[in-house]
């Protein structure tokens, strides 16, 4: 297959040709060593949960990590507000209590790093730089919005800050980010890519299909799994026959590791190990985080399956209030520059929302324009006396 042959040569530019054949030296006893080791490979770890795994950052760097969960958090409950206001159409999934996840795993990224994620996104698109006015103004479906107000709260996306959606499917996302490594291994590149989802993601066939090939292939992409627990109502002990999801790194003999998704120093770690070596070993990463869901699976979800116990104990798992109490006890943000902090927030929140509201919609003669159909009135599909097509 050329494909494959361009992009194993392009690969080798990058130093990693462990499974081509031809491998020498080195690199062929390595391979012998972890033959050796079987499938369950030594190469996988676990990260320590609940702990930085050592990391550390000035607190600078702690309160800007505190600032944008904030934002996020803040972002996600007017969303929901919205919502209810019927501001917002279609499906709205909020990244309520993903806030440390997000931040920590987007820290590890370059700016010129691609990210895939799936519908659950707002809090991804902000932490990878879009500004809250665009993100908003996608939700209120308006032609100021990061996809011209024709993506919504599921299917954003940006070229500028390279995030490629954005994807309503479940695992829809994963073949296209394994896609997008190959692209980057062929034109030998040194970006990573980075591919979010959620825990039951993990049992569609997408994901074995895709880890497979970019095992095989050497391909520089990280798949993240965040695991809230629940896919929908569904509890990930009901749903897969191996719970502990990083475990199935070893299937494909990839590295991979679980990270306690709520310790923002701690996935920023995690994901730095997994994005530098696809950057410069060109492998695949497999990332677990356990990250708590604060609310329903999406803003109409009232989460009834969960019992009272469970509701409580969400409330202690909360990252926000864990990251102020630790920024607080250690000196470095107290209860007053909090609240500065979050007033100087909220109000960029609501500096977004009064945007999207006052944002046009999209002209409907655009309506065709980023759809792959060709622009061809259908007739059949329109409801008697319905002018929409018509000019
Ligand atoms: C192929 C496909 N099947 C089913 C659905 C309906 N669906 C939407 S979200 C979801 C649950 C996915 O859970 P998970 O991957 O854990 O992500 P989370 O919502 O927790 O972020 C399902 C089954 C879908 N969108 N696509």
């Amino acid at each position: 297959m050329a494909e494959t042959t361009k992009a194993t040569r392009s690969r080798r530019t990058r130093g990693a040709a462990r499974q081509d054949t031809g491998a020498s030296g080195a690199e062929s006893e390595a391979a012998a060593r972890d033959a050796d080791a079987g499938p369950a490979g030594a190469e996988n770890a676990q990260a320590p949960a609940g702990t930085a795994g050592g990391a550390d950052a000035d607190a600078e760097t702690l309160v800007a990590y505190y600032r944008q969960m904030l934002l996020i958090r803040r972002f996600e409950e007017r969303a929901a507000r919205a919502y209810t206001q019927a501001k917002i159409g279609g499906y709205c999934h909020l990244n309520l209590g993903e806030e440390a996840t997000i931040v920590g795993l987007m820290a590890a990224l370059r700016p010129t790093d691609y990210l895939f994620t799936n519908y659950r996104e707002h809090g991804y698109a902000l932490a990878k730089g879009i500004d809250a006015r665009s993100v908003m103004a996608e939700l209120y479906g308006r032609s100021t919005g990061v996809s011209k107000g024709w993506g919504g709260s599921m299917h954003m996306f940006d070229v500028k800050t390279r995030l490629l959606g954005g994807y309503g499917i479940v695992g829809g996302q994963l073949p296209l980010a394994t896609g997008a490594a190959l692209a980057v291994s062929y034109k030998g590149g040194d970006e990573v890519v980075m591919c979010h989802m959620g825990d039951g993601t993990a049992a569609i066939g997408a994901f074995h299909e895709s880890l497979n090939i970019a095992a095989l292939w050497n391909l520089p992409v990280v798949f993240v799994v965040i695991n809230n627990g629940l896919g929908m109502g569904t509890t990930v002990d009901r749903s897969a026959a191996e719970p502990e999801l990083w475990r199935r790194g070893a299937a494909y003999r990839m590295e991979s590791a679980r990270v306690d998704g709520t310790d923002v120093l701690a996935v920023r770690e995690a994901a730095r190990t997994a994005v530098e070596r696809a950057r410069t070993e060109s492998k695949p990463y497999l990332l677990e985080a356990t990250s708590p869901r604060l609310r329903g699976h999406s803003v109409v979800d009232p989460a009834r399956y969960r019992s009272a116990e469970e509701k409580e104990a969400l409330k202690a798992a909360d990252p926000l209030a864990a990251m102020a109490l630790r920024l607080e006890e250690a000196g470095i943000l107290d209860a007053e520059a909090r609240d500065k902090l979050d007033a100087e927030v909220t109000a960029e929140i609501e500096d977004a929302a009064a945007f999207a509201d006052d944002s046009p919609h999209p002209d409907v003669s655009t309506l065709f324009d980023y759809t792959y159909a060709t622009p061809v009135p259908s007739e059949l599909r329109r409801l008697p006396a319905d002018p929409v097509f018509r000019s």
